[in-house]
């Protein structure tokens, strides 16, 4: 599971509100990357694929009920677009992308995943959502941002352009490379800690201070994991079945025992080892 970043990323955006984009992201770390060519950024207004005088995109949903839906036909027409203009790019088309609170919940894997791939599309919604045959239509992969409610994917979207282009090369300088950030190991953050070493009457833990790299890293590995374990108990478990297991050292079987390799419960109660 170590793909490797794409040298070069383009994002295609399909929002009906092109002028929220690159947004933020035209600033700071992001936007230099996005001047020096690293990625691209293609906006494309959902709205000009209308075809009707009153370049309508939604309408009332058959059934009944609040709201209004994205029409399939404007939608098809802006991810053909969309595709017609990455072939023509020399880009190979990628996953679409449509940001829903209905969909697998966006985490570093597949931020890394998407890093790895050349060209991304991201559809965005507004009003209660899109026809549901665009999606079956188009393969559509649905990726949510978490469980709340926004008034359109195009933040999603930000959100995820962010978390994807600090991934890509000289992005980010020299900070968190090789995996050295917590979240590439599974855990929280440790605390961290800058000048003035008494704050408010607060010292910065002495271990810090000691210049015993090892020592901090030790230290720094256990106060991530005591702070996972106690807020995220559900990456706490995944961190545990995904850690190699503690050498044990092997024992020659017992000449008369009935289950020499059993590894459950033995009458010592520990599995019949003796470590761990
Ligand atoms: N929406 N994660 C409804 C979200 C959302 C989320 C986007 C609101 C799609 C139609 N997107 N529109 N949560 O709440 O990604």
């Amino acid at each position: 599971m170590t793909e490797s970043i794409a040298p070069f990323w383009h994002v295609t955006v399909l929002t009906l509100f092109p002028e929220m984009f690159p947004g933020p992201l035209g600033l700071s770390l992001a936007g230099k990357a996005l001047e020096k060519g690293t990625w691209t950024l293609e906006k494309l207004d959902i709205r000009s694929f209308t075809r009707d005088k009153h370049r309508s995109v939604d309408d009332t949903p058959f059934g009944g009920g609040p709201g209004m839906v994205m029409r399939p036909d404007v939608l098809d027409a802006a991810i053909r677009d969309a595709k017609t203009r990455q072939v023509a790019a020399g880009l190979k088309p990628g996953r679409i992308v449509y940001l829903s609170p209905r969909g697998r919940v966006l985490d570093q894997a597949l931020v890394r995943e998407i890093a790895s791939e050349g060209t991304l599309t991201l559809l965005c919604g507004r009003y209660e959502g899109i026809d549901e045959r665009v999606i079956e239509e188009h393969h559509l992969e649905e990726v949510s941002l978490g469980d709340f409610v926004l008034s359109g994917g195009e933040p999603a979207a930000l959100c995820l352009i962010d978390a994807v282009v600090r991934l890509l090369p000289g992005v980010m300088g020299n900070v968190e490379t090789a995996g050295e950030e917590s979240f590439e190991r599974g855990l929280l953050e440790y605390p961290h800690y800058t000048r003035p070493p008494v704050w408010s009457g607060r010292a910065v833990p002495e271990i810090l201070l000691s210049g015993h790299h090892e020592k901090v890293r030790a230290w720094r590995l256990e106060q991530a994991e005591k702070i996972t374990e106690a807020r995220r108990p559900d990456l706490w478990s995944d961190y545990l079945a995904s850690r190699p297991a503690p050498k044990v050292k092997k024992r020659r079987a017992r000449r008369a025992s009935a289950e020499p390799t059993k590894t459950t419960a033995t009458p010592d109660g520990n599995g019949g080892s003796h470590e761990g």
